[in-house]
Formats: C-alpha cells, sequence, structure tokens
C-alpha cells in the first residue's frame, strides 16, 4: 500500500510519552537523512484542528454521543490522508504519527464501549486499507501518566480536556484495549514499557525502526 516511504504510530494512554517519543524519532530520522512528516490527531490540517478542538475542548456545550465522537476522529483522519498522508508518502517521506487508526478502537470501542467490530469496520472506511508500517505501543500504568500529565499541566498553567477528565475506569478500560490490540495484530503493533525514561525508550524505539528499516 505503501508506494515508497513509511508510515510509523505512537500509541497509548494519557501520559505515555508519545509526544516526547515522536519528536525525538522524527529527529532521528532527518538526522538520518529521510524526509519527516510528523503529524498529530485529530489535527494535521485546517480541518483535522478545528475538529480537535471540538472534541477536546468541548466547544458545543452539549455531551456528544460516542459515535458521532466515534465519526469525528474518523472525518479527521480520512481528510488527513487524503492531503497529507497519502502524498507524502507516495513522495518517499517517512510518516510519523502522534496517534492513528488503534486510539479510536482504543478510546471509541474499549473505552466509550461503542462496539469494537464496528469501530474497526468505519475506521477501515476511513484510511481505505492504509494501515502504519509500525506502531509503538508505549504502555503505562493508567496512575503513572496521570501523575506526568500533572506535572505538565501545573508547570504550564493548564488543566485537564475532556478526555483526561474521564474517570479511572474509563483509562483502565483504554490500556486494556490496546494490549488486546498488540496481541491482535502483532505483526504490527510493538509494544513497550512507556514507564521508563525517555532517553532510553529513544534508544530502543531507535534501534528497532533502524534494524526493521534498514537504516
Ligand atoms: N483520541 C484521539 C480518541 O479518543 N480517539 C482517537 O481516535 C484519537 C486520535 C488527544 C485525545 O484524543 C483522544 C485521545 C486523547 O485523549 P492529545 O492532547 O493529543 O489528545 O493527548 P495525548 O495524545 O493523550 O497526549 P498527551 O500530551 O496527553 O500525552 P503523551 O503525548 O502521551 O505524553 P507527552 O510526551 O506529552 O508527555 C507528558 C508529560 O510527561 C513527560 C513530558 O515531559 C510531559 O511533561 N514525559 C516523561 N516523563 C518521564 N519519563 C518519560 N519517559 C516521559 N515522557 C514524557
Amino acid at each position: 500500500m505503501n508506494a515508497r516511504g513509511r508510515f510509523i504510530s505512537m500509541e497509548g494512554p494519557e501520559g505515555s510519552g508519545k509526544t516526547t517519543q515522536c519528536a525525538r524519532l522524527a529527529r532521528r530520522l532527518l538526522a538520518a537523512g529521510r524526509e519527516v512528516v510528523a503529524l498529530r490527531e485529530p489535527g494535521g490540517t485546517p480541518l483535522g484542528e478545528a475538529i480537535r478542538s471540538l472534541l477536546q475542548h468541548d466547544a458545543a456545550g452539549e455531551r456528544m454521543a460516542p459515535e458521532a465522537e466515534t465519526l469525528l476522529f474518523l472525518a479527521s483522519r480520512a481528510h488527513l490522508l487524503g492531503q497529507v498522508v497519502r502524498p507524502a508518502l507516495e513522495r518517499g517521506a517517512w510518516v510519523v504519527c502522534d496517534r492513528f487508526f488503534d486510539s479510536t478502537i482504543a478510546y471509541q470501542g474499549y473505552g466509550r464501549g461503542c462496539d469494537v467490530e464496528e469501530v474497526i469496520r468505519v475506521n477501515e472506511f476511513a484510511v481505505g486499507g492504509l494501515r502504519p508500517d509500525l506502531t509503538v505501543l508505549l504502555d503505562i500504568d493508567v496512575a503513572a501518566g496521570f501523575d506526568r500529565l500533572a506535572g505538565r499541566n501545573a508547570s504550564a498553567g493548564t488543566g485537564n480536556d475532556r478526555f483526561e477528565r474521564e474517570d479511572r475506569g474509563f483509562h483502565e478500560r483504554v490500556r486494556a484495549g490496546y494490549l488486546e490490540l498488540a496481541r491482535r495484530w502483532p505483526e504490527r503493533i510493538w509494544t513497550i514499557n512507556g514507564s521508563r525514561d525517555a532517553d532510553a525508550l529513544e534508544r530502543d524505539i531507535w534501534s528497532r525502526v533502524a534494524h526493521e528499516f534498514g537504516i
């Protein structure tokens, strides 16, 4: 499916360190002479960023049906694929994406309780068969992830978004859902212990990527 480029997604529960590791991986790839397109989901396009704001900050001020939430994530994803991801892969770039396909299954399927197989089917419609070449799943205990977010929010003076305000049970289901997906698709999803320090994680992720893709 991917013409020439490579597509790597980073997944995990809140505070697992995806954003940090996406940035470090992108830097390593750039230093190795690759063109890198670093993205986040939802977002990555003006339409996607508008959808992100609706989803994260409850801008509409009303409770969102889980199905509506699912479809908004997928609308952002379908648009991002057409506008950015496919063209990048076709010209041989490396796409590093902070969350993708699996987030919707973990959060809206396992977390919200939408039927998981249905979520996979509509997700499939949005991505048209495109899958990451590699998905790094940063697994972390829910409480440890939230401790990190509390530290970050305290220093940045920000609060929790709509998802971070969900209860512990929701986030435990998301984490368990991710681990289930890693068992379902072991050839694509690589689980790594996200509670280790950021430098050690960066080294391990780079070593796996360099080995798997012959860099
Ligand atoms: N969502 C998203 C869905 O429900 N369905 C979907 O389909 C999609 C695509 C996105 C939200 O949308 C939901 C999931 C999310 O709730 P977001 O703002 O993008 O929201 O939030 P997250 O993706 O959850 O990202 P966070 O920024 O909250 O956490 P990260 O990216 O996992 O962690 P990071 O790297 O920002 O680090 C958090 C803090 O920990 C420190 C960092 O310095 C930072 O302060 N840190 C570490 N500390 C110790 N050791 C390490 N190894 C560390 N790594 C980072």
